[in-house]
């Protein structure tokens, strides 16, 4: 009987119009109706099926935003779904403090919706310095609950935001423990002040304040000079030119817009950093950091081949990179040796931004693109890609770091695509290349995005832990 009634339950909401003639309470007794009211009523059973139902449904839309968290996604169904338990959703209207500095506090927030600034008052100007921005899936609040109590920052909604917000007892024994929140480690306000200071620095620039010193490579695209300050010599940079016109010829703006956006928010050390561009009538200018080693391209090519040992370290770099770029829901879409700049220190760094794309987490991008013996499959089947997508480029350049080609080449992209298709499996990997290597390149290239290292629940520890990177400590 209760089993038929939940089958049929919508056409089962038993509604009733009544018509009521209310009667209004005053102190001396009871007033006359205001006017004819025209109800709809729910019964008990009903209302309390609605609100179940209701309530199940938001719990799986929690427990589903949670899986999308790459913070969250190590945590079992039975946490996960207890988070979803007791989370409560907030709202915030445009400029709303959500956190403010100095307060106390005992909540935990994750954006579900929106995005935020964080802010932090400059001991010396008392004026707000902003620290970032969040958007949907970052969390903040933690530092407060695992601290004194005292929010050590400004949150403010920018338009209107929607939090997932947990109390303090529930965040201790749910997700407190997590490594990724234990150890959140904050570009501090010190190094804050210091990137403030440099874009200062630069935007104080005019390109006539350099000086050329020599051209690091020319391409259809313009060229790149090594160039140095006029009044600082020592102070060395590379200045790629581009040319409007090949620019718009080509159709390269929207490559060219995402590149300087992504790499100029990009602070990490294995990124090539972007301190500001130019433009006349003819040519736009990147100012960036000199990388003097060159191409890694080029090395391969004069060596032929890496051994285990080298090709580990250049690969632990683009590891590192993938981890800040991924962990900003960017995604790189073009690695290869040429893409690949060695600084001073000899570490490798990832230059050229074309292809990136911010596209958040757990989003999915449909354009094609990337170097044909590079493109994962499911990009040449236009089945949308995210991130995994760079972890399979990741296991197509160890490949080739270690034996001096990639695995899957052919005369023509076409052909290229096909082999791609067939897929690693196919593939005789030459003796050279060890068994720890072999696996993880195996594990990186699964056909399968979701089965990709890199891409399952612990994420980019998974590449960090695997065998091959056992021992490796980064200054091989
Ligand atoms: Br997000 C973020 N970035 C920072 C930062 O650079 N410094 C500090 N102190 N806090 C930052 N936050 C978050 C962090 O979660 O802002 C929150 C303010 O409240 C902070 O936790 P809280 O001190 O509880």
């Amino acid at each position: 009987m209760g089993k038929r009634e939940r089958e049929t339950y919508p056409c089962a909401v038993a509604m009733a119009t009544l018509t009521v003639l209310f009667g209004r309470l005053s102190s001396d007794g009871l007033l006359p109706p205001l006017t004819h009211v025209k109800l709809w009523a729910i019964d008990r059973q009903c209302f309390q099926t609605i609100m179940m139902r209701t309530g199940l449904i938001k719990h799986n839309e929690y427990m589903d935003f949670l899986k999308s968290v790459p913070t969250f996604q190590s945590l079992t169904e039975e946490t996960l779904s207890k988070l979803a338990d007791v989370m409560e959703e907030t709202h915030y209207d445009d400029g709303e403090f959500i956190i403010r500095q100095g307060a106390r506090g005992d909540t935990f927030f994750i954006i579900s919706k929106g995005m935020v600034n964080v802010t932090q008052t400059d001991p010396s100007s008392q004026e707000p310095v902003l620290l970032r921005e969040l958007g949907r899936g970052d969390w903040f609040g933690e530092r407060a609950l695992q601290g004194e109590d005292v929010r050590t920052a400004n949150v403010v909604a920018v338009d209107s935001v929607t939090c997932l917000v947990i109390d303090r007892d529930s965040f201790k024994h749910l997700i407190g423990g997590l490594e990724d929140v234990s150890n959140k480690g904050y570009e501090d306000a010190e190094l804050k002040a210091k990137y403030e200071a440099e874009n200062a620095f630069f935007s104080s620039l005019k390109l006539t304040d350099f000086n050329i010193i020599d051209t690091l490579g020319v391409g259809g695209f313009g060229r790149v000079e090594l160039v140095q300050l006029k009044s600082e010599e020592a102070k060395t940079f590379a200045m790629k030119i581009l040319k409007k016109r090949h620019i718009v010829d080509t159709r390269q703006q929207e490559h060219i817009r995402a590149e300087k956006h992504i790499m100029a928010d990009a602070h990490c050390d294995f990124v090539v950093r972007l301190y500001r561009t130019f433009k006349d009538s003819k040519y736009l200018y990147m100012l960036m950091e000199a990388c003097l080693g060159g191409e890694l391209w080029t090395i391969l090519r004069d060596r032929g081949s890496f051994d285990d040992t080298t090709t580990r370290f250049y690969t632990g770099c683009v590891v590192e990179a993938f981890a800040y770029l991924h962990a900003k829901g960017i995604i790189y879409r073009d690695l290869k040796p040429e893409n690949l700049l060695l600084d001073s220190h000899g570490y490798a760094k990832l230059v050229d931004f074309g292809f990136a794309k911010k596209i958040g987490y757990c989003k999915k991008t449909w354009t094609f693109c990337g170097t044909p013996e590079y493109v994962a499959p499911e990009i040449i089947l236009n089945k949308g890609h995210d991130v995994s997508a760079d972890y399979w480029s990741l296991g197509i350049l160890m490949y080739e770091l270690l034996t001096g080609s990639p695995p899957f080449t052919g005369p023509d992209p076409m052909k290229t695509y096909n082999v791609i298709l067939r897929g690693i499996d196919m593939i005789e990997f030459p003796k050279k290349v060890t068994k720890n290597a072999a696996n993880l390149i195996k594990k990186l290239c699964r056909d399968n995005p979701i089965e990709r290292l890199g891409n399952l629940k612990n994420g980019v520890k998974d590449i960090q832990k695997h065998k091959w990177f056992e021992g490796f400590n980064g200054k091989d």
